[in-house]
């Protein structure tokens, strides 16, 4: 059998920069696309605009946008629910009680300064991948948004 791989974001969260490039390997992902940035304010409310009704909404713009996040195109079988179980639970507390190995066990500091996101489900992987990465061309790899500020 073939089974095809699929692709997940990952975003290694601002307080949590430097820890998790080793476990992403670790954990068997190719990374077909990678960068740095600091997201801007409407980059960080488009990202999740799924939440802008919740009350915690401008707090967690707040955080995503205070300093820089690794931005991570993961390829794997079934990329996006592994992705999702290794990062564990929202609130590192339940993390800890139900996945004592997750990342948010061992990295989160609290439910909003979580360490990481992971997509889930393709359609907001897809989603994702195109806010943040651009079109990505198959064939080169590169992204219209570097194409388009070179230019
Ligand atoms: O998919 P997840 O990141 O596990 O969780 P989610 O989609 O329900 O929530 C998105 C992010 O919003 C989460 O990673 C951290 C933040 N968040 C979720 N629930 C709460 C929260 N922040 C605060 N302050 N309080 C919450 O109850």
């Amino acid at each position: 059998f073939f089974f095809p791989h699929e692709e997940t974001l990952a975003v290694i969260k601002p307080d949590a920069m430097g820890e998790h490039k080793a476990e992403v390997e670790a954990g068997g992902f190719t990374v077909t696309q990678m960068k740095e940035m600091v997201l801007s304010r409407e980059m960080a409310e488009q990202f999740y605009k799924e939440h802008q009704s919740k009350p915690f909404f401008n707090q967690l713009v707040d955080f995503m946008c205070r300093g820089p996040c690794l931005m991570l195109i993961l390829s794997k079988v079934n990329a996006v629910e592994e992705w999702r179980a290794m990062m564990g639970p929202t609130d590192p507390a339940e993390a800890r009680n139900m996945a004592a190995n997750s990342l948010r066990a061992r990295f989160a500091k609290d439910i909003l300064q979580n360490s990481v996101h992971g997509s889930s489900d393709c359609q907001h992987a897809r989603d994702k991948i195109h806010l943040i990465f651009g079109e990505v061309d198959p064939e080169t790899g590169a992204d219209s948004q570097a194409e388009m500020s070179s230019s």
